[in-house]
């Protein structure tokens, strides 16, 4: 079960650890044979090293596109000297054995990732190395197969463990994870081509954007869907300090440049972690739902708890954000629709926050900020859009998929049940306060006003108890206050708290087989009230 390393092909793009590992090899008289550029390297190192053309006798042609492909290589891999009749093949052809091929592919992913053109990243489809990968996977019980520099430590450590063998327990290791490698090199080729050589089929394009007559296009989510990512970034932590996490994207759209959260850029402060991210995520999605020139959103774990507009300065939308709640922004993270002004800034460094995210920082105010060492601190393009119209849950040996909840309001669907009816006005607070609801966990209550949130309260198991919540923190003034609920009151007794705290306007969803007991309840107390038709349930 142990091979002894006598003899190795080395054939790596990425030449990492290459000097140590060469190194090794050479002092346990083991013969190196290389691919041209890697051929290079090794003499440079000051080792000795053969060619493969003077093992194939055969050049390299084609500018590189045949390198390794020659019996004698490939013979050397495959053939099983345990097999007489391979050793025969062998014998009479003049080919000599491998006992371990080190290769690395073609870079294609970091060739995608700096936006290569189709012809850059065709020519950077690896063909002999996937082979040289796959040929020394499969014979296995013969060769040692280093796909990833990684492994070169583990490598040596086996080898001189084993006094220049190696074990059949580390080849089958090596083995798998190189077939590993090259499904996952070819899964991101396919779906790349997919969408660089226009192919019909793409996720996204079949679903097309989810507009709220057109929330059937579901139904078009395909069969199968073959997903690629690649690590865009490392992630300082998990949801919490024991748990490792990385930040992944999608490989078949441009992660650079086509969605705001895979363009955000950190600058200042500690690493991102897992949680900075989902609370950035949350956050643009947030504000790029608002129109008005000056939005602020502050958010605690996931959940929106201040949401300011304006339509004169930043500082202002900032300050109404602020105003709605401000015992949870501390440990927070802002997220800002225009330039950080010195003015904002000033707000900003009396708080303790976690995260702020803006298109851009005034210099002032970045002088001012960057004094806090660890307060991240990031950019990102407002103008980007939102990529993913379809959502992903990850769950037990699987993902659900569901369109983006793209809705909303339309003046076109909106019912005005009640005697009174709200004012334009007020129609302003409910939109504020409706779009703020469905990005609020359920049961979600928010109250509002034209211009900011007075309260948000949000995860309640119960309906009564979030409106109780939500009214009892409320600490501003309730003139022109309206109440948004996520989706309808199943029965009369949230109006009844409702009024108590003298609020006169509410917008939900509708369609409680109580409607008529909530409505008659409004009237009642000289309530407005009108229904959106649109559930905004968020779990
Ligand atoms: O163009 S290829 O698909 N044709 C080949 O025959 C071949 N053999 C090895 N690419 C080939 N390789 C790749 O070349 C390896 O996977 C490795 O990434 C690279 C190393 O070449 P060099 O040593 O010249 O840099």
């Amino acid at each position: 079960n142990l091979i002894k390393i006598r003899r190795a092909l080395i054939s790596v793009s990425n030449k990492s650890g290459l000097q140590e590992l060469c190194v090794f090899l050479n002092q346990l008289g083991c013969q190196i044979v290389a691919t041209s550029s890697t051929y290079k390297a090794i003499i440079e190192f000051g080792l000795p090293c053969n060619s493969v053309d003077s093992i194939t006798n055969f050049p390299e042609i084609l500018g590189g596109r045949v390198k390794t492909l020659h019996p004698k290589i490939f013979g050397g891999i495959l053939g099983r000297e345990y097999l007489e009749s391979d050793r025969a093949d062998m014998l009479a052809n003049g080919i000599e054995v491998f006992d371990v091929v080190v290769c690395n592919l073609y870079p294609f992913q970091e060739v995608l990732r700096k936006g290569a053109n189709a012809e850059e990243l065709v020519e950077n489809i690896d063909i002999g190395g996937v082979s040289l990968l796959r040929a020394a996977a499969k014979n296995h019980a013969s060769i040692s197969i280093l796909s990833d520099t990684n492994d070169y430590k583990k490598f040596i450590e086996n080898v001189s463990s084993y006094n220049g063998f190696v074990s059949l327990s580390f080849r089958k290791q090596l083995a798998i994870k190189a077939f590993r490698e090259t499904a996952a090199y070819d899964e991101l080729i396919s779906a790349t081509l997919d969408k660089s050589l226009n192919v019909e089929f793409s996720l996204s394009s079949k679903l097309g954007p989810v507009r709220s007559e057109n929330l059937k296009a579901i139904d078009t989510l395909p069969e199968s869907i073959s997903l690629s990512l690649c690590k865009i970034q490392p992630l300082r932590y998990g949801e919490n300090p024991h748990q490792n996490a990385a930040f992944y994207a999608l490989s078949d759209i441009d992660v650079q440049n086509v969605c705001s959260l895979t363009n955000m850029k950190c600058f200042h402060g500690k690493e991102l972690s897992y949680n900075n991210v989902l609370d950035i995520e949350h956050a643009i999605r947030l504000v790029s739902e608002f129109k008005e020139n000056h939005v602020a959103v502050i958010l605690k774990h996931n959940t929106p708890c201040g949401v300011g507009v304006s339509s004169k300065s930043i500082a202002d939308a900032y300050i109404a954000a602020f105003e709605s709640d401000p015992v949870s922004p501390f440990g927070g993270i802002v997220c800002l629709t225009t330039q950080v002004s010195i003015e904002l800034a000033k707000k900003l460094y009396e708080t303790f926050l976690e995260v702020i995210i803006a298109p851009s920082f005034e210099n002032g105010a970045l002088d001012l900020l960057q004094k806090k060492k660890n307060l991240r601190l990031a950019t990102y393009d407002s103008s980007l859009p939102l990529a993913n119209k379809t959502i992903f849950t990850h769950v037990q040996g699987g993902f659900l998929a569901q369109s983006s909840n793209d809705f909303v309001i339309n003046m076109e669907n909106i019912t005005y049940p009640t005697l009174t009816k709200p004012s334009a006005d007020i129609i302003k607070a409910m939109t504020l306060g409706m779009t703020v609801v469905k990005h609020v966990r359920s049961n979600a209550i928010v109250l509002a006003n034209s211009q900011q949130t007075l309260a948000i309260a949000g995860g309640f198991t119960n309906r009564v108890d979030a409106v109780q919540n939500c009214l009892s923190k409320n600490r501003l003034s309730l003139d022109n206050a309206i109440l948004a609920s996520d989706a309808f009151f199943p029965f009369p007794d949230s109006i009844q708290i409702i009024n108590k705290f003298g609020i006169k306007h509410i917008v939900q969803p509708g369609g409680s087989v109580q409607d008529s007991e909530v409505i008659k309840a409004c009237n009642e107390y000289g309530i407005s009230m009108i229904f959106t038709g649109n559930r905004h349930f968020k779990h």
